[in-house]
């Protein structure tokens, strides 16, 4: 049975294209530095915005029309994949992602859900074969169910860290099964509302011994993905733990995990931190952690997690402009952490709105590549930057400085600051943005 039978499969028409159902500048064989776009790429579609969710929202059922709607159970869950892999040939995307509890409904015993776990991943085993896609990531779902509503790994009662434990356990073996490249954290109760009744060290403590026990029990199946923290600083707690890049780098660091994980960069979570999607990716990068991105983009006028897909091209230019830098992302990808908004619920909307994020991105990594070869902005950072090169900022550097030699050197100079030049640069690369 065909799901979206009305749409064929999208092509590249380059950007004098009229066709709404065709990529404009995401072409996946065109080569912009040095490699295939769809390398650079690796989009990936999140499983449960696109097929799983149905448009429902805090103040309305949902709206979303789909093929499978009729359906219940595990026949609901067979139909989506089939549809989900129809979905990611026809659109062309090499990766998807998913939760555990996207792909199977819960039964009523961890046996049973782990049982309809089974039948499914064997279905997506068979359709990864036939289809070529494949899975960027998985992860544990511990947050929905009303178990976790004290937290899963940092939960005040042991059965639920212990719950918590055989679920990401059961995950993992799924991603040895199918290959998946990268196993996703995001802690959806992990965090607090209130400190008065809040034990923060031992939850945090707690949250390390599970990280460290998801390693013991990886390594000794021979699970060989890349663990991955994605950061978000509220929502639905008031507090998560894994507040932002810097502060899960100083989780890492401290209870000696930084050498197995790296970070999943979200931007509408970025922002929702205080933060640019650009300020994460370089905080993780010249931390050497930046491992994947959950592509979407936030809606300046909320203060919530909307999830929209990324179309923002200043955004997404500076995005791949920090990760090429990082020489790609190697074993992650884009994922479209992203869904349509609740009037776009036709199932044509699924097409419009990933060839919208793969178009914007596409073009990111154009512009920013261009930008990189005409050194633009290095050019200018090194200038700025050139008083360590000599001198007493070359004495800095090497560590030959110290507060006695600074005070003499400032005792007999004057300083002159230059000026940072933010408008001339900001109209530069709108230039760029805009000719590219
Ligand atoms: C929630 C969020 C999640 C994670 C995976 O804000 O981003 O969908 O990406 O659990
Ligand atoms: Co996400």
């Amino acid at each position: 049975m065909a799901y979206f039978e009305h749409v064929k499969k999208i092509a590249y028409e380059g950007p004098q294209s009229k066709n709404p159902l065709a990529f404009k500048y995401y072409n996946p064989d065109a080569v912009v530095a040095g490699k295939r776009m769809e390398d650079y790429l690796r989009f990936s579609v999140a499983y449960w915005h696109s097929f799983t969710a149905n448009g429902s929202d805090q103040f309305g059922v949902g709206t979303m029309k789909r093929t499978w709607n009729h359906l219940s159970g595990m026949d609901l869950a067979k139909a989506r994949v089939e549809a989900a892999f129809e979905f990611a040939e026809k659109l062309g995307v090499p990766y998807f992602a998913f939760h555990d509890r996207d792909i199977a409904p819960e039964g009523d015993t961890l046996s049973e859900t782990n049982r309809n776990l089974d039948v499914i991943v064997s279905m997506i085993a068979e359709y990864m074969k036939t289809s070529g896609v494949k899975l960027l990531w998985n992860t544990a779902n511990m947050f929905t169910n009303p178990r976790f509503v004290h937290g899963a790994a940092t939960s005040s009662n042991a059965d639920v860290f212990a719950y918590a434990a055989a679920q990401v356990k059961k995950s993992l073996e799924i991603g040895k099964e199918l290959g998946s490249e990268n196993h996703v954290f995001w802690g959806g109760r992990e965090g607090y509302d209130t400190l008065l009744n809040t034990n923060m060290e031992l939850e945090l403590d707690n949250l390390s011994r599970f990280y460290h026990m998801a390693l013991e029990y990886a390594d000794a199946i021979g699970y060989t993905g890349q663990f991955l923290i994605e950061p978000k600083p509220k929502e639905p707690t008031t507090h998560q733990y894994d507040y932002d890049a810097a502060n899960s780098i100083a989780f890492l660091y401290k209870y000696g995990l930084k050498d197995r994980f790296k970070l999943n960069i979200e931007a509408n979570h970025a922002t929702l931190a205080g933060h640019t999607f650009q300020h994460e990716l370089r905080v993780s990068r010249v931390n050497g952690v930046l491992g994947s991105v959950d592509a979407n983009q936030g809606d300046l006028l909320l203060g919530w997690d909307t999830d929209e897909f990324p179309t923002d091209l200043y955004s997404t230019t500076l995005a791949m402009y920090e990760i090429l830098q990082n020489g790609g992302l190697h074993s992650g990808g884009m994922n479209f952490d992203a869904k349509t908004r609740r009037p776009s619920m036709d199932p044509e909307d699924l097409f419009y709105s990933h060839i919208a994020g793969m178009d914007s991105f596409a073009k990111g990594l154009q512009v920013a590549s261009k930008l990189l070869e005409d050194r633009v902005l290095e050019d200018f950072i090194d200038t700025r930057y050139r008083s360590y090169k000599e001198g007493i900022g070359a004495d800095i550097v090497a560590g030959k400085a110290n507060f006695k030699s600074l005070e003499e050197y400032a005792l007999q100079h004057e300083i002159r600051n230059e000026s940072g030049r933010q408008e001339m640069l900001k109209s530069i690369l709108n230039q760029y943005i805009a000719s590219v």
